[in-house]
């Protein structure tokens, strides 16, 4: 049976998470914190989660893990059978997430744990969000999902990183980023009624305790 690795605060694992629960594949979790011990590393060689163990052995970083729950051709498709169509649902997991997650992940800092962030990288932050904002706009379809009218992959993207960029654009910047694009907005309503999202945000408020514990032991 397929095992998930990781902690429930994380949104890498919760987009992993929903997507096992959207298939309705068989699995389990374990909770384990990213981190450099050697063990951990042998799982993951860049010390993060999620990690997937298969029968075969671990699989880790999100969007291999998603490609490869898609062609175990088990459950729930969350990619489009037409290859072109394919290829804009993963632009738009890769927009998301290098345009959008990862430069508010660079201000998570100063935005949830009130630890200062250079202001350079602030600026540059602020920037590519923006930058990020406008792609989505541009390339989203919200027909009521992301890419359409079927919850694909770029929807797992979506809600896991683009309520944690607007509360940096928010208590980093002062900036709502979604102000003026209220097709995202309802889309992350829609989403907020799905029984499987409510479950992973109760089990991320359960497991915020035990992550804020994780950081105070490292210090
Ligand atoms: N590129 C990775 C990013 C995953 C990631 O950033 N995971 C975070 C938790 S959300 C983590 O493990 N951080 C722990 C650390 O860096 O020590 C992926 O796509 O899975």
């Amino acid at each position: 049976m397929l095992r998930l690795h990781g902690f429930a605060v994380s949104n890498y694992y919760n987009m992993v998470h929903l997507a096992l629960l959207e298939k309705g594949l068989a699995f389990d979790t374990a909770t384990v914190y990213g981190c450099q011990d050697e063990t951990f590393l042998a799982m993951s060689p860049r010390g993060k989660v999620p990690v997937l163990q298969t029968e075969h052995g671990y699989i880790s970083e999100t969007s291999a893990i998603l490609d490869y729950l898609e062609e175990l051709g088990e459950g729930r498709p969350l990619l489009p059978a037409e290859p072109y169509a394919r290829a804009q649902v993963r632009a738009l997991v890769k927009e998301i997430e290098l345009y959008i997650e990862l430069p508010a992940r660079s201000c998570y800092p100063e935005a949830f744990f009130r630890n200062p962030v250079d202001p350079a990288i602030k600026d540059k932050a602020r920037g590519e969000l923006l930058a990020g904002i406008a792609t989505l706009k541009r390339h989203g379809r919200f027909a009521p999902y992301v890419a359409g009218e079927q919850f694909s992959l770029a929807d797992l993207y979506f809600l896991y990183s683009i309520d944690l960029a607007a509360a940096v654009g928010q208590k980093v910047f002062g900036l709502d980023l979604l102000a003026d694009f209220p097709a995202a907005r309802a889309l992350l309503e829609r989403l907020q009624q799905n029984p499987h999202v409510q479950m992973i945000a109760a089990q991320k408020e359960a497991g915020m305790p035990g992550f804020m514990a994780f950081l105070k032991s490292k210090g």
